[in-house]
């Protein structure tokens, strides 16, 4: 049976995820979409070369019996209510990050699909799926350089739109560290500050760029993380763990160095589209395979919910200029892995 998937939102990862989904994974395809701009969304298909029902109002795809399950990707406020929408369907949905723009906001989720009484929702965290974060935490889970003590890291994007500012540095961008670090270390925050360089004059009016997001964590590490995102080179994602015995490194993805002019060279990437497509496909392709299983195994409704646990505090610090504590509440039993 091809599962038939509705998109709502065909901006930028809107159109990777259906691409991706009609033309490069197995066992759906898109069949609806929606975008509060038509024309660009019935424009997006015909570039894509691809036939689906247009509509012109989210709820619709939710609502269509044609649609079997939904992908999120319209703007980050949008996600929420597109979210309970197809909990309170019965359907299950795939929402790009973040799940909420708030804890309590992703609360709302997680009680919803608590209530429904079964896994409904998977958040896009992408980079447990990424084969370099992968081979990172095997390194650190197989014990080869002993208990993580520090962990520096950078994400850093060659430039963002005006509409960008400093809060979205944490909802937008950290987010993807908040949920991968919990994941990679097995740990939790405790504290968060924030620390704000001299701006780049690359910035805009409503961003302080770059930002240093210092943490510690319940076993006691420390996790430095600096969002650089008009770093006008290129797109880069840096992870090194520092443990008791050595020193483990995120893997560069890998490219052709040349030798060339008295210089020796490797292109550094500029475009997330590129950075994590292989983490892209192996997310979508599994979470595809666990609604047609009927189980869903990848990060969920309560991992949204942390990351953004950890992400209001480091709103508050933004402005506080303090340390700030980071309070995650246990996790109900329905979360539990299967
Ligand atoms: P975009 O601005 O290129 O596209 C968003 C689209 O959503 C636009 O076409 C807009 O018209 C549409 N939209 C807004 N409100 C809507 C509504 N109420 N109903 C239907 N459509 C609506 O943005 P982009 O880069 O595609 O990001 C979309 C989402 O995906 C964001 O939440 C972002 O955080 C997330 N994202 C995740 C990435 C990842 O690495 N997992 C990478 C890039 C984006
Ligand atoms: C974007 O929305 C993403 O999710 C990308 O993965 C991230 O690197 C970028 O900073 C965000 O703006």
């Amino acid at each position: 049976m091809t599962l038939k998937l509705g998109v709502i939102g065909t901006g930028a990862i809107g159109q990777e995820h259906i691409r991706r989904c009609n033309n490069v994974l197995q066992g759906a395809k898109v069949v609806a979409v929606s975008d509060i701009n038509v024309e660009g969304a019935k424009a997006a298909l015909q570039r894509l070369n691809i036939e689906a029902e247009v509509f012109a109002d989210g709820h619709d795809v939710i609502k269509s019996p044609n649609v079997d399950a939904i992908l999120v990707t319209s703007w980050d406020p949008t996600h929420e209510d597109f979210t309970l929408a197809a909990v309170a369907a019965g359907k299950y949905v795939f929402c790009e990050k973040p799940l909420a723009m708030s804890a309590e906001g992703c609360r709302r989720v997680v009680d919803a699909e608590i209530k429904h009484g079964k896994r409904l929702v998977q958040v896009g965290f992408m980079r447990p799926y990424d084969a370099g974060y992968r081979a990172l935490k095997k390194v650190i889970t197989d014990g080869d350089i002993g208990e993580p003590l520090m962990l520096h890291c950078a994400h850093r994007n060659p430039t963002v739109p005006e509409s960008y500012d400093t809060p979205a540095a944490i909802t937008n961008t950290l987010i993807h560290e908040l949920d991968v670090l919990r994941w990679l270390t097995n740990d939790d925050y405790k504290t968060v500050q924030v620390v704000f360089p001299r701006v780049t004059s690359k910035s805009h009016a409503k961003l302080k760029d770059p930002q240093i997001v210092l943490f510690e964590t319940q076993k006691g590490v420390r996790i430095d993380v600096e969002i650089f995102v008009n770093c006008v080179y290129g797109y880069d994602i840096q992870c090194e763990v520092v443990g008791e015995l050595g020193i483990a490194r995120l893997p560069e993805p890998s490219a052709v160095q040349t030798r060339k002019a008295a210089q020796l060279a490797t292109p550094i990437l500029t475009d997330w589209k590129d950075r994590f497509i292989g983490a892209y496909d192996v997310e979508l392709q599994a979470f595809i395979n666990d609604v047609k299983a009927d189980v869903l195994t990848g990060p969920s409704a309560w991992d949204g919910f942390a990351a953004s646990v950890a992400a209001d505090a480091c709103l508050k610090a933004q402005v506080s200029g303090a340390i700030e504590a980071i309070e995650m509440p246990p996790r109900p039993a329905f979360y539990d892995k299967k």
